[in-house]
């Protein structure tokens, strides 16, 4: 049996209510906030966050930081800072991967039982959502299949599109 059949799972709705170990923020390379999903895990996590996100001096595209979720039902929030799509050839899809790659070892590294991803690039980034969600769980199935952590992925859809992408990917099988 496939060491990651039935640990990916698709969730609708809005990642700052789920009760998981962490969530992943699609952050820009300052971690200060903005919009989309971002503004909406500082707004539900409350001002602690940003004072820790200040801390961190920011965040390299590919990369992921750390910190508490402070008041989410999340303990964690694990930002990454996905590419801004210029077309497809800087290194657009690399750089998508290795934020879904590095999410996951810090995850991993902490020994964490539940992630929820957003569906990192695919809103104000203007990453093509069918190719995001290809990067995905290409990414998210090789990892579990060398790593026992985290047990569950959660891929949290807040748009119909990105929903509609992730369900023909993972019926077509992981
Ligand atoms: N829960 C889950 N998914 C959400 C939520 C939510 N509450 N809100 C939006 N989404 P975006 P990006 C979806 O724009 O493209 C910020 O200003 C949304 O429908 O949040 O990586 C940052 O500070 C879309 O499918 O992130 C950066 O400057 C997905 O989350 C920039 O936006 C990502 O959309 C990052 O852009």
């Amino acid at each position: 049996m496939s060491a990651t059949r039935g640990r990916i799972r698709l969730t609708r709705g809005d990642i700052t209510e789920l009760p998981v170990d962490a969530i992943v923020n699609a952050a820009n390379p300052t971690l200060l906030g903005g919009g989309g999903v971002d503004g909406a895990i500082h707004r539900a996590a409350g001002p602690e966050l940003l004072a820790e996100c200040r801390t961190l001096g920011g965040c390299l595209p590919g990369q992921s930081k750390l910190t508490r979720g402070y008041r989410l039902p999340a303990a964690w929030v694990i930002h990454t800072v996905g590419p801004i799509w210029r077309g497809g050839d800087e290194g657009e899809d690399e750089t998508l991967a290795s934020c879904y790659r590095t999410a996951l070892t810090l995850a991993a590294e902490r020994r964490l039982a539940t992630m929820a991803f957003p569906a990192i690039s695919c809103g104000v980034y203007g990453f093509p959502v069918p190719r995001a969600c290809a990067i995905a769980v290409r990414e998210i199935a090789a990892f579990l299949g060398g790593s026992p952590h985290p047990a569950r992925v959660d891929l949290v859809c807040f748009d119909a599109e990105v929903y509609e992408e992730y369900r023909k990917i993972l019926a077509a099988g992981v």
